[in-house]
């Protein structure tokens, strides 16, 4: 089926809406990303048709609830090339997938044992990290960044050591859009002995990751990010790993027997799923898998780098735009500002043209700091943004540059 971003875009509703009487130009998608009619009927489906806990109840409803929530699990298996089913943990996103790790790796790490983590990396994949070093007594290092965005790889390579025991990557930067070279960065990991974890809550939107082949120990999204509903998103862990891990909460759902003496915890995934799940979360999620294979992921990274490199070049024509992340590997966000104006009063002067951009420090203050600036104008683009609203957005930055200047 050809790329028609006109049909595409007739399935979000929230894209017909007007703001501050303009209609939307919606830019804010590594933020969150809208959802399709399809998604929002999922979850309605649920609601109306057979809402009910999962796993524990005989009665008709509980089990279609159950046979749903697993057939989404499955289809979460076979997007990611996952081999194994339990290998898929749910959780309520990419922070708490992060969390879950870096909880259970306090009983792994000793005083001196060293971690890595990268510059670019957004607070949910710093933070943690900081707080298990804390509690174990181990080191962390940072991977530095260059001008463009890049990681400087060769400085990897000096930072690991037999004492690394675990490194800690996103696969794409929300602040820059920067593509990180995973793949590489796995391997070298993986050849003193450490493990790794991904972020992926910017990649899944984009690309197609297939862990299998990436051999990450760890990969963690978030389903919002990519069509799907709030509050639900997975880990994936190798099953040695997870069988290893210490369970993160205790409750119903992740135990085998309970006595007041002592309690058996149950198998994968269950052991880390304490209490009543995100349902409808979990089933939204397996139907924008759904939508966007029915797109395809080479079809989304075509149009998605036609609309970046558009908007990278108009913006460019602006006198006094700086784009931050110009490394060749990028996707589609692009992090600007104009000399002398804050991102800010950008973003505000956008929005009253019906246009969302976000604004500030994108919850990774480190990359701030390195280019000595408050923050940014981050515009992040998606496969049902077109051309014309680039247009509307340069023009809406030019305009705000007249009136601030
Ligand atoms: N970034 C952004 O505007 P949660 O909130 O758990 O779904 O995802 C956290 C997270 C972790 N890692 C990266 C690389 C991310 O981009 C995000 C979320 C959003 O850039 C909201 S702060």
């Amino acid at each position: 089926m050809a790329f028609d971003v006109q049909e595409i875009r007739k399935d979000f509703p929230i894209l017909h809406r007007e703001v501050n009487g303009h209609p939307l130009v919606y830019l804010d998608n590594a933020a969150t990303s809208q959802k399709p009619q399809q998604v929002i009927d999922a979850l309605v489906h649920y609601y109306s048709h057979y809402n009910a806990n999962i796993h524990r109840g005989v009665h008709t409803l509980s089990q279609e609830a159950t046979d749903a929530y697993e057939i989404a699990r499955k289809k979460i298996q076979e997007h990611f090339n996952i081999e194994h089913k339990e290998e898929v943990i749910f959780t309520s996103g990419t922070t708490q997938g992060i969390n879950l790790v870096a909880h259970g790796f306090s009983e792994f790490l000793n005083q001196g044992d060293e971690v890595i983590v990268s510059a670019l990396e957004h607070h949910s994949n710093i933070v943690p990290w900081q707080m298990l070093c804390e509690r174990t007594g181990a080191i962390l290092k940072v991977i530095p960044m260059d001008v463009d965005g890049t990681l400087v790889l060769s400085e990897f390579e000096q930072l690991l050591s037999s004492n690394t025991k675990l490194v800690f990557v996103n696969h794409i930067s929300n602040a820059l859009g920067i593509i990180n070279p995973i793949a590489e960065i796995i391997e070298k990991a993986h050849a003193v002995g450490a493990s790794v974890l991904i972020d992926g809550a910017q990649s899944c939107s984009h690309i197609k990751p297939d862990l299998r082949a990436l051999n990450c120990d760890f990969y963690v999204t978030s389903a919002h990010k990519m069509c799907g509903p709030t509050g639900v998103g997975i880990l994936y862990g190798k099953r040695e790993w997870l069988s290893k891990l210490p369970p993160y909460q205790g409750g119903g759902e992740m135990i085998k027997e309970v006595t007041f003496e002592k309690t058996t915890y149950a198998d994968l995934p269950h052991k880390f799923e304490a209490g009543t799940p995100n349902i409808a979360g979990g089933i939204g999620f397996g139907a924008a898998l759904d939508y966007l294979n029915g797109i395809g992921f080479d079809a989304i990274a075509q149009y998605e780098t036609e609309l970046l490199n558009y908007a990278t070049e108009e913006l460019l024509k602006i006198e006094g735009v700086t784009i931050y992340g110009t490394g060749s590997e990028k996707t589609s966000v692009i992090s600007f500002n104009i000399e002398g104006i804050h991102p800010y009063d950008i973003g505000t002067i956008v929005d009253k043209l019906g246009i969302a951009v976000r604004t500030g420090h994108h919850c990774a203050q480190p990359i701030m700091d390195f280019y000595n600036i408050p923050g940014t104008v981050r515009a992040s683009f998606a496969f049902y943004n077109t051309l014309e609203e680039v247009d509307r957005l340069v023009a809406a930055v030019k305009k705000a540059k007249m009136m601030l200047s």
